[in-house]
């Protein structure tokens, strides 16, 4: 393989600490999309916890033009100057350095660094990509006060935006003007942000809980202002949630969000500046489902909280990514829970989450690329924004809570901020807060942040019922050589009447008549002992997924019913159905692999089931939809020693047909009783009622005959928002109807909403019925782009990592499109590409005929001149 330079790995225990520190930078930038000139002047002195006089810079992709120490110009021989750095050997204890460097935004389309987007400049600095600005000592522990001063010229570039306030503005003549922005806040260099657009705003002054008042903006392309409603609400609802549930109040006078067509992520908490991928702002009913605004609160959440969670504390180096990520990914979590403010709400959201780690997060930490909650090496940071750095990450924030309470979690963040305000610190200092706050020994808990892979917990239970006690024996396994976790394993009892015991825990602290208490599994077995149970209960395990575990446990399908009927704890009760619907699914496709598609039978029971809670008016309709909604393909293929895509589809399938034909009149009946009239609203009620219509669609379409065909046909054309227009366009698609005239309307009625031909390509190329040859015929769409990683994200990799029944054709006809484009991608956008590489991570678990083709991909990319980025995934998975 080959790669630019021969990528190293960087180990977290080299770690040492900057040998300069920097006091305060001034930027200037005389901004044109070809030649971008950066003026820097930064103040450094030597770090008295480093023992080197060496200043070291990090530079890429700049050319430099002049630099300067102490007023004195440097030649070639006073300095080193690589690939990646600018060294300058026994330097000064206190240093002022110019710097003159020359960038071409127009011609970055790695979106890392400063860039042009449809015309305007935008930056991306996380990880690492201030270095493509100017030379700094790029790296998080190197906390400055930071003037920008931007000049442009003023009729292309209206609107000039940086970090903190805006200090002066004015007129150059010749056309160009400028504006000085001042951040009082020391910050990394992976926080800076300039804007410089064509751009309009939705603005409002918005009083702070201590009276202060705020300018907060939404920046857009015009033309989309009828679409930051929804984005600016959610500011402010972060603003006061955080305000109430944190104590942290906005430190700035202004707080402003921008929105840019093309973006490597969802957004970038730039201080004060956050830079959105406009798929996270953008919203009106007619563009946008439910999911999408859903995501936008989420994602204006996590923005803003990262405000106080990795900007106001930050992480001393990169391996410690999961500190303000994993914190930050609860805290918008509990947010969007709090937003919708029912138990039942809750529960909702907490099931997504489940559901996200069991579809992305426990793969990958199965798989090639599985790395600790704080990764140990890396060889290209933007390969470890991981699910496990962010989700698993948040599961872990999470288990503080569960095990402290909510007023000791906030004891703990209370103390995290008085001691590490202005400060990068590490996990462990978070750890520490937490068990300091709380006077708990949380040492083995730190097994959370260093051990890889997903523990599996084993319950098994014993009745006494002479003695009236209940056991519960858990026990856990890591990988080989890991030390026991810090479980903690919630757990209830249930009656054979459905309702929960009243629980007495021996040698447990726990509140009289608790029905949920808190197991601590910190060894590799252990006995709790519950006295006084009358009958033999069924135990609920691991109530609202208290720990990022994989359960087993030998239950019964007559349990499964019973919890599924009566759990109190509403995401066990979705999890019994999840169990009931597995069983059934790997019995189904271990037929069809051994016999065939013939002969497929489902039994009465199951269908009983989904029937009841079909039609049980008492439950949320959200509840009920995840409730029907079977394990996905990718889920069940996790389940399998060797994976069979095609079985398992075809058994996926078959479930869903026969739900689909068994139920019919009750699908029907509650297809109609969960129609959302009136004006539309993205509240979790509403959008509950129309996930659930929605998926009663998808099962009647599942063997659709012209009634069905009717009522997609129907909701398309009647449809007054995208969640119920988008719905009935993917069943008639997905269910391999004619939808080639809809498809055709959609895209015309949405031609110039790029994020609702984004779903035009997604939506297709998530069709069982397409394969790697219609998805390159897609791709010759006027439409279709390889730079917007948007638009490649839709088609490409909603085909690689949303089909897998087409993508694991027995041809090898997607392995090679995926080794093309990864390839293309890669000369493009490196980690775009290294994101699509991702997709062969598990590719050892297939059958051999499609390993074999599989590992011919990977050895075809692995032949060409890679970047670091996909050179890591690619060695990884092939090692
Ligand atoms: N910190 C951002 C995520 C992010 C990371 C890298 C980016 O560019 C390479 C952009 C955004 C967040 O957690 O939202
Ligand atoms: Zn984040």
């Amino acid at each position: 393989m080959r790669t630019d330079s021969s990528p190293t790995t960087i180990y977290r225990k080299d770690y040492t600490p900057p040998a300069f520190l920097v006091d305060t930078v001034e930027l200037g930038f005389d901004l044109a999309p070809a030649r971008t000139v950066v003026a820097n002047r930064i103040t450094l002195r030597q770090n008295p916890a480093s023992s080197s006089h060496d200043i070291v810079l990090h530079g890429e992709a700049i050319e430099l033009v002049q630099l300067r120490l102490n007023g004195k110009l440097l030649a070639a021989g006073d300095y080193t100057l690589t690939e990646s750095t600018l060294t300058i050997r026994k330097a000064p204890a206190a240093v002022v350095l110019e710097i003159e460097t020359i960038c071409a935004p127009v011609e970055n389309t790695t979106l890392s660094g400063l860039y042009v987007s449809n015309g305007n400049f935008f930056t991306q600095c996380e990880a690492e990509g201030f270095r493509r600005i100017t030379f700094f000592p790029d790296r998080p522990d190197v906390m400055a006060k930071y003037t920008v001063m931007l000049r442009a010229d003023k009729a292309a570039y209206p609107v000039l935006l940086s970090n903190g306030n805006l200090i002066e503005e004015g007129d150059l003549g010749d056309g160009r003007h400028y504006a000085k922005w001042e951040d009082p806040f020391k910050k990394p260099s992976y926080l800076f942000a300039l804007v410089a657009a064509k751009l309009v705003c939705q603005e409002e002054t918005f009083k702070l809980a201590d009276g202060r008042d705020v300018l907060l903006q939404v920046w857009v392309e015009e033309g989309n202002l009828d679409k930051t409603d929804y984005a600016m609400q959610s500011l402010k609802n972060s603003i006061r949630w955080d305000e109430e549930r944190f104590n942290l109040e906005l430190d700035l006078d202004r707080f402003m969000i921008v929105a840019v067509g093309d973006f490597n992520m969802g957004a970038m908490e730039n201080k004060g500046l956050n830079i959105f991928n406009t798929k996270f702002v953008l919203a009106n009913p007619r563009t946008a489902t439910d999911i999408d605004f859903a995501g936008i609160e989420a994602v204006v959440g996590h923005e803003y909280f990262h405000n106080w969670t990795g900007n106001r504390v930050t992480c001393r180096d990169w391996f410690q990514l999961s500190l303000k990520e994993g914190l930050t990914v609860f805290r918008d979590q509990e947010f969007s829970a709090d937003m919708i403010g029912t138990d039942s709400g809750r529960a909702v959201t907490r099931i997504d989450q489940v559901r996200t780690l069991r579809q992305a997060q426990f793969p990958e930490d199965a798989g090639p690329m599985a790395h600790p909650v704080r990764p140990d090496s890396f060889v290209e940071i933007n390969n470890f924004y991981t699910v496990t750095v962010y989700e698993k990450g948040a599961e872990v924030v999470r288990m503080y809570q569960t095990l402290l309470g909510r007023d000791g979690f906030r004891k703990g963040m209370d103390l995290y901020f008085e001691r590490h305000d202005g400060q990068a610190v590490t996990c462990d200092d978070f750890r520490a807060a937490m068990a300091d706050a709380n006077q708990r020994d949380l040492a083995q808990f730190e097994r959370w942040y260093s051990q890889a892979g997903t523990p599996v917990v084993t319950a098994r239970t014993r009745y006494d019922a002479v003695k009236r006690n209940f056991d519960i024996i858990l026990s856990q396994r890591g990988q080989a050589d890991q030390q026991p976790f810090h479980i903690p394993v919630a757990v209830g009892l249930l009656g054979a009447n459905g309702k929960d015991l009243p629980l007495t825990l021996e040698n447990g602290k726990h509140e009289k008549g608790a029905t949920t208490v808190v197991l601590e599994l910190t060894t590799q077995e252990q006995i709790f002992r519950f006295r006084n149970v009358d009958e033999r209960p069924i135990p609920s395990i691991l109530r609202d997924f208290s720990a990022p575990v994989i359960l087993e446990y030998d239950y019964t399908d007559a349990e499964l019913l019973h919890l599924f009927n009566h759990d109190s704890d509403p995401v066990n009760r979705w999890e019994a159905g999840q169990r009931l619907a597995m069983e059934r699914l790997l019995k189904l496709t271990a037929q069809v692999a051994a016999h065939g598609a013939g002969n497929l039978k489902l039994d009465n029971t199951f269908i009983n089931a989904m029937r009841t809670v079909l039609t049980d008016e008492t439950l949320d309709p959200a509840f009920r939809e995840l409730a029907l909604i079977l394990p996905s393909e990718t889920i069940i293929a996790e389940q399998m020693e060797v994976v069979d895509p095609q079985a398992i589809h075809t058994a996926r399938q078959f479930l869903r047909r026969t739900i689909g034909a068994a139920l019919k009149p009750e699908l029907l009946a509650q297809y109609h009783a969960n129609q959302t009239p009136g004006e539309y609203s993205p509240d979790a009620l509403s959008a509950g009622k129309r996930a659930l219509k929605n998926l009663c669609l998808s099962y009647l379409m599942a063997t659709p005959d012209m009634a069905e065909l009717k009522l997609s046909q129907q909701q398309f054309e009647s449809a007054t928002n995208m969640t119920d227009r988008s719905a009935a366009l993917v069943a008639m698609i997905h269910s391999g109807a004619e939808a080639g005239p809809y498809l055709k309307a959609f895209y015309k009625d949405f031609e110039n909403e790029a994020l609702v031909i984004d779903k035009w390509f997604a939506m297709q190329a998530a069709a069982p019925t397409t394969d790697a040859a219609a998805v390159r015929k897609l791709m010759e769409h006027p439409a279709f782009t390889l730079k917007t990683p948007n638009r490649a994200r839709a088609l490409i990799f909603n085909f690689t990592n949303a089909n897998p029944s087409q993508f694991h054709a027995a041809d090898g006809s997607a392995y090679a499109f995926w080794a093309e484009y990864v390839i293309k991608l890669d000369a493009i956008n490196p980690q775009v590409a290294a994101r699509l590489a991702r997709a062969m991570d598990r590719w050892r678990r297939y059958a051999p005929a499609l390993q074999a083709k599989m590992k011919q991909a990977l050895e075809k990319v692995a032949a060409q001149k890679l970047s670091n980025d996909v050179a890591e995934v690619i060695t990884k998975a092939l090692a």
